[in-house]
């Protein structure tokens, strides 16, 4: 097949994951090109199957906002056309499903049929999306796809919720490689902030408000009263510059380690005793799962698809969005020495089911069944 990617460039949830679902189906011979405004993250071009293609954005001095939707538009009229492609995979509603739809609308009077399947991500439905700024048209682009996928259970209830959805949506949850978790080089970077005897905490996200990151500090600071242990924070974000104040009034800065965005966050995750995602919105927890393929539990709050991904009192435990106290208890109980283990097997096994060789296959069928 030759399938057309739309995604952020970027290193959030939706960019990754529809850059490693391309990279993989491109290993599995199909040919995959990548339209995006930047290069995204983890796209790495050594392959005769991927490509990329840039948006670029006329700017004039009559525009206030440079046109991006109409130059994505354009941009895939042309690669549809010129490349041949079968079908178009869009990932965030916002502005990629509009952009796709339009593009589909002007390759019809081209005698050209482009089915375009959308996969939504979470805030494109959770937040910014229900804005009226944007409603009409998420809801239009959703009803005129030709396959609609969710990435959780809780993000199709929400979309039906909020929406008037005349399409049926799939859910096919994130995935990791599961290989690239488990056959991770050990390294020596816990010791450079780790003393013998200390517990490791980590966060990763991008620093936005919905994840409210003030928790993760609040929760790591009850937790260090307790116990010794120390926090990485990876990632950056609008927020950064807060969180960090914050710390520096809560707690000692040589506690809390800020490392900034990482691409191979494996690297650092297998080194850690628990991961903190307390978000008040979080449709499935990309992160959460990479943490626990690298055998490290979770303790995240209840929103959105946690509690799909994360079996409470098992691989982690699932606490009410801002309960602070709550979750330090749970966190301690897991850093207790005769618990940790049994929760690290069990975050592990619980990632196996999000293996990308699992959740492929479904990706498959669908652009299979847009095909027919
Ligand atoms: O909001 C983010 O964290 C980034 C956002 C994105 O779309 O780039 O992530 C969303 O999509 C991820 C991949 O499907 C999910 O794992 C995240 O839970 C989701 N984030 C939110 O719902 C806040």
């Amino acid at each position: 097949m030759k399938i057309g990617i739309l995604c952020y460039p970027t290193f959030g949830g939706s960019g990754v994951v529809a850059t490693e679902l391309g990279k993989s189906l491109s290993e599995k011979g199909n040919i995959v090109h990548f339209i995006s405004y930047a290069q995204p993250a983890r796209l790495n071009l050594i392959s005769d199957n991927l490509f990329y293609h840039e948006v670029s954005v006329k700017n004039y001095p009559l525009f206030d906002f440079p046109p991006y939707e109409t130059s994505l538009t354009s941009k895939l009229v042309e690669i549809v056309k010129f490349e041949r492609l079968d079908l178009i995979h869009v990932h965030y509603a916002i502005p990629h499903a509009s952009a796709a739809i339009l593009a589909k609308e002007i390759l019809k009077t081209m005698g050209i049929n482009i089915p375009v399947i959308t996969t939504l991500h979470g805030t494109d439905i959770t937040l910014v999306g229900k804005d009226p700024s944007c409603k009409p048209v998420i809801n239009h682009s959703i009803n005129l796809s030709d396959r609609v996928s969710a990435v959780s259970q809780s993000l199709k209830d929400d979309t039906e919720k909020t929406f008037d959805i005349t399409n049926k949506i799939d859910v096919i949850p994130n995935f990791i490689d599961l290989k690239k978790y488990t056959s991770v080089k050990k390294n020596n970077y816990r010791s450079k902030f780790c003393d013998q005897g200390d517990k490791l905490l980590i966060h990763t996200s991008n620093f936005r408000k919905v994840k409210r990151i003030q928790d993760v500090i609040n929760v790591f600071c009850k937790i260090r009263k307790k116990k010794r242990c120390k926090l990485i924070m990876i990632g950056d974000g609008p927020e950064r510059a807060n969180i960090e104040s914050l710390t520096r009034t809560l707690c000692s800065l040589n506690d809390v380690i800020f490392i900034g965005k990482v691409p191979d966050v494996e690297n650092v995750l297998f080194q850690a005793d628990l991961f903190l995602l307390p978000s008040e919105k979080e449709s499935f927890g990309l992160s959460a799962l990479e943490a626990m393929a690298s055998s490290v539990p979770v303790v995240s709050s209840n929103a959105g698809g946690l509690p799909e991904l994360i079996e409470n009192a098992k691989s982690g435990y699932i606490c009410k969005i801002g309960d602070v106290e709550d979750m330090s208890k749970k966190s301690l109980d897991i850093l207790d020495d005769k618990n940790l283990k049994i929760f690290k097997e069990n975050a592990l096994k619980s990632a196996k089911n999000y293996d990308i060789e699992k959740i492929l296959p479904e990706y498959i069928k669908m652009y299979k069944g847009v095909l027919k």
